[in-house]
Protein backbone atom coordinates (compact mmCIF):
# COMPACT_ATOMS: atom_id res chain seq x y z
CA UNK A 1 0.00 0.00 0.00
CA UNK A 2 1.16 3.70 -1.04
CA UNK A 3 2.48 4.87 2.50
CA UNK A 4 0.54 7.87 3.63
CA UNK A 5 3.02 11.26 4.75
CA UNK A 6 1.54 13.03 8.41
CA UNK A 7 0.49 16.30 7.30
CA UNK A 8 1.08 19.00 9.76
CA UNK A 9 -1.42 21.53 11.44
CA UNK A 10 -0.64 25.35 11.07
CA UNK A 11 0.82 27.94 13.49
CA UNK A 12 -1.80 30.51 13.01
CA UNK A 13 -1.29 33.84 15.49
CA UNK A 14 -3.06 36.31 16.78
CA UNK A 15 -1.59 39.52 17.54
CA UNK A 16 -2.50 43.16 18.91
CA UNK A 17 -2.86 45.42 21.54
CA UNK A 18 -4.78 44.79 24.79
CA UNK A 19 -8.80 44.48 24.38
CA UNK A 20 -9.02 44.36 20.89
CA UNK A 21 -10.88 41.00 20.62
CA UNK A 22 -7.85 38.61 20.40
CA UNK A 23 -9.17 35.68 22.88
CA UNK A 24 -12.75 36.47 21.74
CA UNK A 25 -11.33 35.67 18.12
CA UNK A 26 -8.87 32.67 18.93
CA UNK A 27 -11.60 30.96 20.71
CA UNK A 28 -14.26 31.04 17.79
CA UNK A 29 -11.65 30.09 15.41
CA UNK A 30 -11.01 27.01 17.15
CA UNK A 31 -14.30 25.94 17.48
CA UNK A 32 -15.00 27.01 13.74
CA UNK A 33 -12.02 25.29 12.81
CA UNK A 34 -12.88 21.90 14.76
CA UNK A 35 -16.81 22.01 13.30
CA UNK A 36 -15.17 21.73 9.68
CA UNK A 37 -13.35 18.96 10.30
CA UNK A 38 -9.95 20.49 11.76
CA UNK A 39 -8.03 19.41 14.75
CA UNK A 40 -7.62 22.78 16.26
CA UNK A 41 -6.07 23.98 19.89
CA UNK A 42 -5.88 27.21 21.51
CA UNK A 43 -2.68 28.27 22.86
CA UNK A 44 -2.37 31.16 24.99
CA UNK A 45 0.71 33.04 25.82
CA UNK A 46 1.58 33.83 28.66
CA UNK A 47 1.10 30.92 29.89
CA UNK A 48 0.44 31.54 33.60
CA UNK A 49 0.16 27.74 34.53
CA UNK A 50 3.35 27.01 34.52
CA UNK A 51 6.17 27.68 37.34
CA UNK A 52 7.58 30.57 35.27
CA UNK A 53 4.13 31.45 33.86
CA UNK A 54 2.88 32.47 37.59
CA UNK A 55 6.03 34.58 38.15
CA UNK A 56 4.94 36.59 34.96
CA UNK A 57 0.92 36.73 36.65
CA UNK A 58 2.46 38.46 40.00
CA UNK A 59 4.19 40.83 37.85
CA UNK A 60 1.20 41.48 35.36
CA UNK A 61 -2.04 41.58 38.29
CA UNK A 62 -0.21 41.07 41.49
CA UNK A 63 1.95 44.04 41.91
CA UNK A 64 5.02 41.97 42.08
CA UNK A 65 7.96 43.92 40.97
CA UNK A 66 10.49 42.39 38.69
CA UNK A 67 13.13 44.68 36.61
CA UNK A 68 12.27 45.09 33.00
CA UNK A 69 15.08 43.00 31.61
CA UNK A 70 14.17 40.07 33.94
CA UNK A 71 10.76 40.21 33.03
CA UNK A 72 11.27 39.70 29.53
CA UNK A 73 13.32 37.09 29.63
CA UNK A 74 10.62 35.42 31.50
CA UNK A 75 8.08 35.68 28.92
CA UNK A 76 10.66 34.61 26.51
CA UNK A 77 11.79 31.40 28.65
CA UNK A 78 7.73 30.95 28.86
CA UNK A 79 7.60 30.57 25.26
CA UNK A 80 10.45 28.34 24.97
CA UNK A 81 9.34 25.83 27.30
CA UNK A 82 6.24 25.15 25.41
CA UNK A 83 7.95 24.49 21.87
CA UNK A 84 8.40 20.79 22.04
CA UNK A 85 4.63 20.48 23.02
CA UNK A 86 3.67 22.95 20.30
CA UNK A 87 5.93 21.05 17.58
CA UNK A 88 4.16 17.85 18.53
CA UNK A 89 0.57 19.26 18.12
CA UNK A 90 1.42 20.73 14.57
CA UNK A 91 3.51 17.32 13.72
CA UNK A 92 0.55 15.37 14.99
CA UNK A 93 -1.99 17.47 12.71
CA UNK A 94 -2.94 19.89 14.81
CA UNK A 95 -3.30 23.52 14.16
CA UNK A 96 -2.58 25.80 16.97
CA UNK A 97 -4.19 29.05 17.28
CA UNK A 98 -2.09 30.96 19.19
CA UNK A 99 -2.90 34.04 21.22
CA UNK A 100 0.21 36.50 21.73
CA UNK A 101 3.86 35.59 21.09
CA UNK A 102 7.10 37.07 20.82
CA UNK A 103 5.46 40.52 18.97
CA UNK A 104 4.11 41.01 22.16
CA UNK A 105 7.17 40.47 23.52
CA UNK A 106 9.01 42.80 21.85
CA UNK A 107 6.42 44.94 21.63
CA UNK A 108 5.35 45.71 25.52
CA UNK A 109 9.08 45.70 26.45
CA UNK A 110 10.41 47.99 23.67
CA UNK A 111 7.71 50.20 24.68
CA UNK A 112 8.95 49.96 27.80
CA UNK A 113 12.21 51.35 26.09
CA UNK A 114 14.37 48.36 25.93
CA UNK A 115 16.28 48.15 23.17
CA UNK A 116 14.36 46.73 20.18
CA UNK A 117 17.56 44.53 18.63
CA UNK A 118 18.18 43.28 22.44
CA UNK A 119 14.26 42.53 22.90
CA UNK A 120 14.13 39.92 20.10
CA UNK A 121 17.73 38.32 20.87
CA UNK A 122 15.81 35.85 23.43
CA UNK A 123 13.19 34.77 21.01
CA UNK A 124 15.23 34.18 17.83
CA UNK A 125 14.66 30.54 16.66
CA UNK A 126 11.20 30.24 18.30
CA UNK A 127 8.97 28.04 15.58
CA UNK A 128 7.47 30.86 13.10
CA UNK A 129 3.76 31.05 12.64
CA UNK A 130 2.89 30.60 9.33
CA UNK A 131 0.25 33.40 9.42
CA UNK A 132 -0.15 36.60 12.11
CA UNK A 133 -3.71 37.97 11.99
CA UNK A 134 -2.74 41.43 13.69
CA UNK A 135 -6.28 42.79 15.36
CA UNK A 136 -5.76 46.94 14.62
CA UNK A 137 -7.79 49.41 16.09
CA UNK A 138 -6.69 52.91 17.63
CA UNK A 139 -6.24 53.09 21.31
CA UNK A 140 -9.04 55.22 22.35
CA UNK A 141 -11.31 52.57 20.68
CA UNK A 142 -9.88 49.33 22.71
CA UNK A 143 -9.52 52.25 25.61
CA UNK A 144 -13.40 51.95 26.09
CA UNK A 145 -13.71 48.44 26.12
CA UNK A 146 -14.41 46.45 29.53
CA UNK A 147 -11.33 45.68 32.03
CA UNK A 148 -8.97 48.28 30.39
CA UNK A 149 -6.72 49.36 33.27
CA UNK A 150 -6.75 45.65 35.58
CA UNK A 151 -3.35 45.28 34.73
CA UNK A 152 0.47 46.28 34.22
CA UNK A 153 0.61 48.13 30.73
CA UNK A 154 -2.82 48.95 30.12
CA UNK A 155 -2.03 52.45 29.99
CA UNK A 156 -2.74 54.35 26.71
CA UNK A 157 0.24 56.23 26.51
CA UNK A 158 1.96 52.89 26.60
CA UNK A 159 -0.44 50.89 24.60
CA UNK A 160 0.38 53.76 21.89
CA UNK A 161 3.66 52.86 21.98
CA UNK A 162 3.51 49.12 22.01
CA UNK A 163 1.22 49.30 18.53
CA UNK A 164 3.54 51.42 16.79
CA UNK A 165 6.39 48.93 17.79
CA UNK A 166 4.05 45.97 16.39
CA UNK A 167 3.37 48.18 12.73
CA UNK A 168 7.29 48.20 13.00
CA UNK A 169 7.77 44.31 13.33
CA UNK A 170 4.92 43.52 10.44
CA UNK A 171 6.42 40.87 8.32
CA UNK A 172 5.44 39.41 4.73
CA UNK A 173 2.72 36.78 5.62
CA UNK A 174 0.85 39.41 8.46
CA UNK A 175 -2.68 39.89 7.51
CA UNK A 176 -3.92 43.38 9.23
CA UNK A 177 -7.49 42.92 10.62
CA UNK A 178 -9.56 46.03 11.41
CA UNK A 179 -10.44 45.32 15.08
CA UNK A 180 -13.12 47.99 14.90
CA UNK A 181 -15.32 45.77 12.96
CA UNK A 182 -17.97 43.36 13.82
CA UNK A 183 -16.83 40.09 15.96
CA UNK A 184 -18.98 37.96 13.36
CA UNK A 185 -17.23 39.56 10.24
CA UNK A 186 -13.85 39.80 11.63
CA UNK A 187 -14.11 35.81 12.40
CA UNK A 188 -15.59 35.04 8.97
CA UNK A 189 -12.89 36.68 7.48
CA UNK A 190 -10.08 34.91 9.83
CA UNK A 191 -11.87 31.12 9.05
CA UNK A 192 -11.41 31.86 5.11
CA UNK A 193 -7.75 32.92 5.82
CA UNK A 194 -6.86 30.52 8.25
CA UNK A 195 -8.50 27.61 5.88
CA UNK A 196 -5.86 28.56 3.29
CA UNK A 197 -3.17 28.88 5.49
CA UNK A 198 -3.92 25.35 7.25
CA UNK A 199 -3.53 24.24 2.99
CA UNK A 200 -0.71 25.69 2.28
CA UNK A 201 0.93 25.05 5.68
CA UNK A 202 0.10 21.12 5.43
CA UNK A 203 2.67 19.74 3.38
CA UNK A 204 5.35 22.54 3.65
CA UNK A 205 8.14 21.97 6.56
CA UNK A 206 8.17 23.39 10.58
CA UNK A 207 9.83 26.40 10.30
CA UNK A 208 11.98 26.89 13.47
CA UNK A 209 13.84 29.96 12.52
CA UNK A 210 11.74 33.26 14.11
CA UNK A 211 13.88 36.10 13.29
CA UNK A 212 16.87 34.00 12.28
N1 LIG B 1 2.95 40.55 27.22
C1 LIG B 1 2.59 39.37 26.64
C2 LIG B 1 4.27 40.96 27.30
O1 LIG B 1 4.57 42.01 27.83
N2 LIG B 1 5.23 40.14 26.76
C3 LIG B 1 4.93 38.94 26.17
O2 LIG B 1 5.82 38.24 25.70
C4 LIG B 1 3.55 38.54 26.10
C5 LIG B 1 3.19 37.24 25.48
O3 LIG B 1 1.32 40.60 28.89
N3 LIG B 1 -0.59 43.30 28.37
C6 LIG B 1 1.92 41.38 27.87
C7 LIG B 1 0.80 41.82 27.01
C8 LIG B 1 -0.39 41.92 27.95
C9 LIG B 1 0.01 41.07 29.14
O4 LIG B 1 -1.32 39.30 28.20
C10 LIG B 1 -0.91 39.89 29.38
P1 LIG B 1 -2.87 38.85 28.06
O5 LIG B 1 -2.99 38.41 26.63
O6 LIG B 1 -3.69 40.07 28.37
O7 LIG B 1 -3.05 37.74 29.05
MG1 LIG C 1 -4.63 41.53 28.85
Amino acid sequence: PKSTILQRGAFILLEGCDRTGKSTQAEKLVAALNQRGHQARLWKFPDRTTGIGQMIHGYLAQGKDLNDQTVHLLFSANRWEAMDTLKTHLLQGTTLVVDRYAYSGVAFSAAKGLDLHWCKQPDVGLLAPDVTFFLDMPIEESMKRGGFGDERYEKVALQTKVREIFHALQEPNWQLIDATQAIAAIHDSLVHSSLQVIAAAKDAPLQCNLWA
